[in-house]
C-alpha cells in the first residue's frame, strides 16, 4: 500500500505545483471572463486558526473546506455564511477601522455557479493579492502565489462545476525578512484582494501570450511572436491591423510558437497624440482583440530618444494610494485622478513606485499618454544572499514585465530602489536587469540609485550597477534629508556614465494648510522654497534627462508619526491625499510649463 500511496501523494504535490505555475493569461479583458468582484465572506485569523492545528501542523480539514455542521451535535467553530464581508477588489485596512494596522491573515470566501462549454478552458484570475495567497475551489488547494502587486491564476476546468462551487482564500500580508520587499517599508503593508477576481474562460487551444511591437530600432515595421497552448499548437494565425491595412499570416511550429515581422505605416504613439490601435492576434482556434500603440524607445549618449526624438520625461512619483479615499489605488476611476494631476502639472511621466501598479493605471496611462517607469518592491535592503529572495524577486518582475509588455506608455522597467552597493546586491540586480532583457528587448532598464558624496557639495553617480542600465535614476534629498535647500545652489553633479539621468526622487514634507516661512519644517512654504531650490540646481546638470520628485500625492506610512503633521502620511505629496494642492505643486508646473516650450536639444 505504502509504495503507491506515496507515489500518489507525490503525483498530487507535483499536480499541485504545476497548477500554481500555471502560465498567466495577458489581457483577460479581451476575454470571456465572469468578474467575482464584490462583496466577499471573510473570517481574520490572527492565529492561523484555520490553517494550523494546535500543534502547528497544516489542518487537513482547514478553513477552506467551508465546513457546515451536518448534525446539531456537530462542532464546527468557524462559519463564512455569519461572518462578516469585505469588498474586493480592497484593502482590508481601510474597509474596517480596527484592520487599519492588521498585519495577518484573512480567509476570503465567494460562492459561484458556472457553467463550462464544451472544448474550453476555466482559469481563476487574480489581479493582486496582497502578499500572498493560498487559493482553494471547492475545498482543494488550487495553489498558491507570494508577491503582492503582480497577477496570476490557476486553471479550474476539471474543478469547476455547473452549481454550488466555492473559492476560499487564504490571505496573508505579515511582512518577512526574506520577502520582496522585506519588512522595512515607506508605505502601508496594505494586505487583502486588493486586484480584481475574474473567471476567465479561453478556447480549448488558445492563444497563450504575444508581443506586437515596433521593431527595436524601427519606426516602421512591427515585430514580435505569438505563443499557443492546448492540444492542437500547429495552427494559422493572423495579425491584423484593420485600420492600418494590415493582416499579417504566420504558421506556429510544432511548439505553437510563431515570430513574425512585417512593414507598418502606422502613427506613432506618444504623449501628445497617444494613438492606440485596435489589434486582433486570430488563430484557427481564438481571437484575442488589444489596443496597442507603436512607438521607439531609445539612449544616445546621455540623450533619450522617443520615436527619434530627443525627449526630457517631466515627471512625478507616484504610490498606489487611492486618492480623496486613501487606501490601495485599483481601478480606472484612481487612475484617472492620478493621472489627471500629473497632466495638471504639465508631466508627461509617472514613475510608478515601488511596486506594479495596477494594470488599470497602465492602461489608462496608454489611452492618456503618459509614459511610465514601471518598478518591482526590491526596495532598500532585501536578502541579496537568498536564493528564495531572488527567486521571487524575479517571478514578480517576469509577471510585471508579462502583463504590461504591449503598452506602450511604459518605457522603463525599475529593478530596484535605494539598495546598497555589494557584491551580493550587484550580483543580484545584474541577474535581475539580465531577465528584464530576455523578457522585453524593447523597453530601457534603470534603477533609482543613490549618490557617492565625493566631498560636501560634489556629487558623483558612480555606481556599479550603472554599468548594466540603459538610463540612470537617482534619489537625492537635497534639502530635507541633506542641508537646507539653499546647499541646491551649491552642490555640483557628476556622473562616471555617459548615460541620461532621471531624477528620481528629490522633495520634502508638508502638511496642506500649514503656513509659515520657508525655514520652517513641514509648512507649504518649505517645500516650495525646497522646489525653487531644486529647480534651478536640476537645470545646471548637463546629462539630466527626466525628474520623478517624490511624491504626487501624500500617502500611509508607519514610519510617519508626527502628530498633527503626519498622523501615518508621509506629507511628501505635491497634493494631499484629499487631492488638496500645495504651493510646491505649482513650482513643478511653472517649471514643466518652461520645459515643454524650451527643451531643445538635437542629437548628438
Ligand atoms: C526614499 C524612498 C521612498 C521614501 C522617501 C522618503 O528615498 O525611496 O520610498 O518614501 O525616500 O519620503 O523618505
Amino acid at each position: 500500500m505504502r509504495g503507491p500511496r506515496l507515489a500518489a501523494s507525490v503525483v498530487a504535490l507535483i499536480a499541485a505545483h504545476s497548477v500554481s505555475a500555471a502560465e498567466l493569461i495577458t489581457n483577460i479583458e479581451a476575454r470571456k471572463i465572469t468578474r467575482l468582484d464584490g462583496e466577499w465572506q471573510t473570517i481574520v485569523d490572527p492565529y492561523e486558526n484555520g490553517y494550523y492545528d494546535y500543534r502547528l501542523e497544516p489542518l487537513a480539514n482547514g478553513f477552506f473546506k467551508n465546513e457546515k455542521p451536518k448534525t446539531k451535535s456537530d462542532r464546527v467553530e468557524y462559519d463564512f455564511d455569519a461572518s462578516r464581508r469585505l469588498d474586493v477588489p480592497g484593502d482590508w485596512n481601510t474597509q474596517r477601522p480596527e484592520l487599519l494596522l492588521y498585519e495577518g491573515t484573512v480567509w476570503y470566501k465567494k460562492s459561484f455557479d458556472y457553467e463550462t462549454l464544451p472544448h474550453t478552458r476555466v482559469f481563476a484570475h487574480f489581479g493582486a493579492v496582497s502578499q500572498r495567497a493560498i487559493v482553494y475551489l471547492n475545498g482543494e488547494r488550487l495553489g498558491e502565489h507570494d508577491g503582492g502587486f503582480t497577477p496570476f491564476n490557476f486553471e479550474i476546468t476539471d474543478r469547476v462545476k455547473p452549481t454550488g462551487n466555492f473559492l476560499v482564500v487564504k490571505v496573508d500580508n505579515v511582512r518577512r525578512r526574506d520577502g520582496v520587499p522585506t519588512v522595512n517599508t515607506d508605505w502601508w503593508n496594505y494586505g487583502g484582494i486588493t486586484g480584481p477576481v475574474s473567471l476567465v474562460e479561453v478556447p480549448e487551444t488558445y492563444v497563450a501570450d504575444y508581443v506586437v511591437q515596433l521593431r527595436k530600432g524601427s519606426l516602421n515595421e512591427i515585430a514580435g511572436w505569438v505563443r499557443l497552448a492546448g492540444s492542437q499548437l500547429q495552427q494559422k494565425l493572423t495579425i491584423e491591423i484593420p485600420e492600418a491595412g494590415i493582416a499579417h499570416t504566420v504558421a506556429t511550429d510544432p511548439e505553437g510558437f510563431a515570430s513574425f515581422r512585417f512593414p507598418a505605416r502606422v502613427s506613432l504613439w506618444s504623449p501628445e497624440d497617444p494613438k492606440l490601435y485596435d489589434v486582433a492576434v486570430v488563430s484557427e482556434t481564438d481571437r484575442v482583440r488589444d489596443s496597442i500603440g507603436f512607438r521607439s524607445v531609445e539612449v544616445e549618449g546621455t540623450e533619450m530618444l522617443l520615436n527619434g526624438e530627443p525627449i526630457f520625461l517631466r515627471g512625478v512619483s507616484a504610490h498606489a494610494e487611492a486618492p480623496l479615499r486613501t487606501g490601495r489605488a485599483y481601478s480606472v476611476e484612481d487612475a484617472r485622478i492620478l493621472l489627471g494631476w500629473v497632466k495638471e502639472m504639465g508631466g508627461n511621466f509617472v514613475r510608478l513606485a515601488h511596486y506594479p501598479h495596477s494594470e488599470a493605471m497602465i492602461r489608462e496611462a496608454d489611452r492618456l499618454g503618459v509614459l511610465v517607469w514601471s518598478e518591482v518592491p526590491v526596495y532598500w535592503t532585501i536578502q541579496w544572499d537568498n536564493p528564495a529572495t531572488f527567486d521571487n524577486a524575479r517571478q514578480q518582475l517576469s509577471e510585471n514585465v508579462i502583463r504590461d509588455r504591449n503598452r506602450a506608455s511604459i518605457i522603463l522597467w525599475s529593478v530596484g530602489n535605494e539598495t546598497p552597493i555589494g557584491p551580493a546586491r550587484n550580483s543580484f540586480l545584474t541577474r535581475l536587469v539580465a531577465r528584464v532583457r530576455e523578457l522585453d528587448p524593447t523597453r530601457l532598464v534603470t534603477a533609482a540609485l543613490e549618490i557617492h558624496d565625493i566631498d560636501d557639495t560634489t556629487l558623483l553617480i558612480d555606481d556599479p550597477l550603472g554599468d548594466e542600465l540603459d538610463v540612470l535614476g537617482c534619489n537625492e534629498y537635497i534639502g530635507w534629508y541633506r542641508g537646507l535647500p539653499e546647499l541646491c545652489d551649491r552642490v555640483r553633479w557628476k556622473s562616471a556614465y555617459d548615460k541620461p539621468l532621471v531624477m528620481s526622487e528629490f522633495g520634502g514634507g508638508a502638511a496642506y494648510g500649514h503656513h509659515g516661512d520657508a525655514l520652517t519644517r513641514w509648512t507649504e512654504e518649505y517645500q516650495e522654497s525646497l522646489y525653487e531650490h531644486q529647480v534651478a540646481m536640476l537645470k545646471r546638470i548637463p546629462f539630466l534627462r527626466g525628474t520623478t520628485p517624490w511624491i504626487l500625492m501624500d500617502f500611509r506610512s508607519p514610519r510617519r508619526q508626527l502628530p498633527h503633521i503626519q498622523d501615518f502620511f508621509n506629507r511628501k505629496g505635491l497634493v494631499s491625499e484629499r487631492g488638496h494642492k500645495k504651493k510646491a505643486f505649482f513650482v513643478m508646473q511653472r517649471f514643466y510649463a518652461e520645459l515643454a516650450t524650451d527643451w531643445q536639444r538635437s542629437a548628438p
